[in-house]
Parts: C-alpha cells; sequence; structure tokens
C-alpha cells in the first residue's frame, strides 16, 4: 500500500509537469495537439519518469523540480512508441491505456503525427533541464542510444519479424532487452547521471535497471495470458503467434524467471546503500502487478 501511494504521488507529480510543459490543445493546428495530449493523458503508471526521479534521489540529486523536464520527456517517448506500436501495420490494437488507441479516435496519420509530435517535443524538453551541461549531454546519449536500432527501435524490428516463428532463449532475450529494458535501464541511469553519481553507482542503476527491465517485459508478457483486461486497459490474449516468456517457459516458468530478474535487480540496487530502499521496494512491486 505505501509503495502504490508513493508511487500514484509521483504520477500526479509528473502529470503536473506534462500537463504544462506540452503545448495546450487550443494552439494551431488543434487536432495534432489534441491527439498527443489524448494518448498522453489517456493513462498509464508513469514508471519511466518516476524511475528516473527516484534514481536521481537515491544519488544526491535534491530539486527534483530541475530534473522534471527530462522526466517528462521519457514519458513523451514511451507514449510515442506506444501510439506507433498500435498502429494497423505494428500490433493493430484497439484499446491502450483503458481507452480507444490514437488512430482510432484521430485516424492514421495524425496518430502517425502525434507520435513523431511527441517524440520532437521529447528533445526539446531535455534542453529544459536546469543541470551541468556536461551531465545533460551524457543523459542525452544514453537516451538515443537506448530508443534507437541499437534499442527500442532494434527490438520491435525483431518482434515483428519473428511473429508466427518459434522462438528460441536467444532471440526472446534479445527483444525483450531491447525493446523494454533498454529504456528502463536507461532513465535508472539517467537519474544518477543528472545528479553527477560516480561511475561505480551509475553503473548499478544501469545494470538493475536493465534486470528490472526484462522482468517488466515478462510481468507483461504473462498479463497477457492471465491478466483482466479491465485492469492491463488492452486487449488481452493478442500475443499468441508472438515470441514471449510464457510461449517457451509457460506460465510459471515465466514466473520464476520474472522473480530472478527481479532479485538481480535488487542486487545491483543495494549497491547504493540505504538509499535503495526506494528501489528494492519498486521492484518488488513491480513483479507482483497486475495491471
Ligand atoms: C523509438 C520510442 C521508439 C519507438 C519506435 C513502435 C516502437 C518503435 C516500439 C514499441 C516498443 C514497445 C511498445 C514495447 C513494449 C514496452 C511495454 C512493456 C509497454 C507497456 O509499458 P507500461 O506498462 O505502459 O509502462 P503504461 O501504459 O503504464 O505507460
Amino acid at each position: 500500500m505505501k509503495t502504490k501511494k508513493f508511487l500514484e504521488r509521483l504520477k500526479v507529480e509528473v502529470d503536473t509537469y506534462m500537463d504544462k510543459l506540452l503545448p495546450p490543445d487550443t494552439v494551431y493546428p488543434s487536432v495534432i495537439h489534441e491527439a498527443m495530449r489524448y494518448s498522453i493523458f489517456a493513462g498509464g503508471k508513469r514508471i519511466r519518469p518516476i524511475l528516473l526521479l527516484v534514481c536521481y534521489q537515491a544519488t544526491g540529486g535534491k530539486e527534483i523540480e530541475k530534473v522534471m523536464p527530462f522526466a517528462c520527456a521519457l514519458e513523451l517517448i514511451h507514449t510515442y512508441s506506444l501510439i506507433h506500436d498500435d498502429l494497423p501495420v505494428m500490433d493493430n490494437d484497439d484499446l491502450r491505456r483503458g481507452k480507444p488507441t490514437c488512430h482510432k479516435v484521430f485516424g492514421e496519420a495524425i496518430a502517425i503525427l502525434a507520435g513523431d509530435g511527441l517524440f520532437s517535443h521529447a528533445y526539446y524538453l531535455m534542453t529544459l533541464t536546469d543541470v551541468n551541461k556536461k551531465r545533460l549531454l551524457e543523459a542525452i546519449k544514453i537516451i538515443s542510444n537506448a530508443i534507437g536500432s541499437l534499442g527500442i527501435v532494434g527490438g520491435q524490428t525483431m518482434d515483428i519479424k519473428m511473429k508466427g516463428e518459434r522462438p528460441d532463449p536467444k532471440t526472446l532475450r534479445y527483444i525483450h532487452s531491447r525493446k523494454t529494458a533498454c529504456f528502463i535501464s536507461a532513465s535508472c541511469e539517467i537519474g544518477g547521471i543528472l545528479a553527477g553519481t560516480s561511475r561505480k553507482k551509475r553503473e548499478a542503476l544501469r545494470k538493475g535497471g536493465l534486470y528490472l527491465g526484462m522482468a517488466f517485459q515478462i510481468v507483461d508478457d504473462l498479463l497477457d495470458v492471465i491478466g483482466d483486461e479491465k485492469k492491463v486497459g488492452k486487449r488481452l490474449r493478442k500475443d499468441k503467434d508472438k515470441v514471449t516468456y510464457p510461449a517457451l517457459y509457460g506460465v510459471n516458468g515465466s514466473r520464476f524467471r520474472a522473480k530472478a530478474y527481479t532479485e538481480l535487480a535488487i542486487k545491483n540496487f543495494q549497491k547504493l546503500g540505504e538509499a535503495s530502499d526506494k528501489l528494492v521496494e519498486i521492484s518488488k512491486y513491480l513483479e507482483q502487478r497486475m495491471f
């Protein structure tokens, strides 16, 4: 309950900043700003910005308002990836975050542009981050690498290419680490970078985030099999022809692996000492989530 409340409080803070930092939907041409805001505020857990903020504080960062623009930028990029992932040429989904997907409401062309608009605006927001410019440049380098063809784009490419194929452990690990874990790892590492932490702690955050991200995607796979559509907010039982952990290891084997990755994440986060308490709580909470 304590962790749930903590996450809800930070989600409200992130949402308040995003509301201020996104162009209002009255700005011409209003339809694009309506579509961008629609997908952002349709729902979502805000895990990536929250991890950035928690890692920033765990490594000595004091003024979270200074790094809020970067935290919001992560959510804009994530939402952009969801809009494009839902398109008919990708996963062809009609429900996301409990609401009709962006292209169902605004049409495909505007949905593509809403994703593009969120992506570019994310980089604009990064420039508003009020930290030492060397740290900022390093953080931009890390996120750019995590979301390109060596990260999310590569993972999504193989996710699509492997549809209908027999899953094998190596390809499965590649897809999950690039499609999801890279971004979660970057969110954690960037928190430390913006706080100006040591190489050693930064590495603990990077590795911890990577393991946490693997567990996160395995739980996402599991929810497709055992979850409740109302709680998850998207159509379920849709991953049947996809390369997933349950397809390769079954429900129990996947649970076991989600737990093992969570334990590895915690082990790495604990290298920060007592400051890791919140990260440990969040890791355990995410492993048990039903949404
Ligand atoms: C370069 C950002 C970018 C995208 C282009 C479309 C695409 C390539 C990638 C899609 C990647 C994708 C959708 C991965 C799934 C990751 C995942 C677990 C999504 C669900 O995240 P949650 O549970 O969702 O954090 P909420 O709605 O809570 O934010």
